[in-house]
């Protein structure tokens, strides 16, 4: 399998669930601007939309949409308990947790990168992103991770949304639950991995 990336963006999640779940895997960087790879590939022949994460499965079978990517990569090795079983209820509740991630608060940060962006948009997308934290907060008060004891795939795509933050220069401070649980992701041996073969901080 191949995964295209970009370092610290979304597909973060699926650079740490590959090694979370000990797959075989290789890397080609993608330059976002440019749509090209580093191994010198058209990124739009590859994923039409031209952004991150894309899983090459096998030569020519891709798949994009990174909660579509993540639950395959979890599904592949499912001693790793990554996620539930497909069918369960708690299988429904991880795809809700992924939905959330993806479309409440990935998709909230992402206006905050774009220089175009007027101030008083950002405010709000900022305003939005607390009242989720707010809910977040409570729910991390009671649980380790998003699925309870059990460290699951949403808590990787959790943690790397949540670490734009930082690059944002937006304080989490305020919700205490939220940073004990990004201080348990960001310990995890192949969250430090994944970070450090990025070229990133550790959190
Ligand atoms: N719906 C996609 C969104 C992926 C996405 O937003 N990727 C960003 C990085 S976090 C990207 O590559 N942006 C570059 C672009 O859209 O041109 C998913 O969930 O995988």
């Amino acid at each position: 399998m191949k995964l295209y990336y970009a370092p610290g963006t979304c597909s973060l999640a699926s650079h740490i669930v590959l090694r979370e779940a000990g797959l075989d895997f290789t890397m080609d960087k993608v330059d976002i601007a440019t749509k090209r790879s580093a191994e010198g590939k058209d990124f739009l022949a590859i994923s039409p939309n031209g952004y991150v994460p894309a899983l090459e499965i096998e030569p020519g079978l891709v798949l994009t949409e990174g909660p579509a990517i993540l639950q395959l990569l979890a599904d592949r090795v499912p001693g790793a308990q990554l996620a539930p079983p497909s069918g369960t209820l708690e299988r429904y509740q991880l795809q809700s947790w992924l939905n959330f991630i993806t479309s409440e608060i990935h998709k909230a940060f992402s206006p905050l990168f774009k220089p175009q962006m007027p101030a008083d948009a950002k405010a709000l997308f900022v305003e939005q992103l607390g009242q989720r934290f707010d809910v977040l907060e409570r729910h991390l008060a009671r649980n380790d991770y998003l699925m309870g004891e059990r460290y699951s795939i949403a808590d990787a795509y959790l943690f790397v949304v949540t670490n734009w933050a930082g690059y944002l220069g937006i304080s989490l401070d305020k919700w205490t639950a939220l940073n004990g649980f990004r201080a348990r992701v960001a310990a995890r041996p192949a969250v430090q991995a994944a970070m450090a073969a990025e070229g990133l901080k550790a959190a």
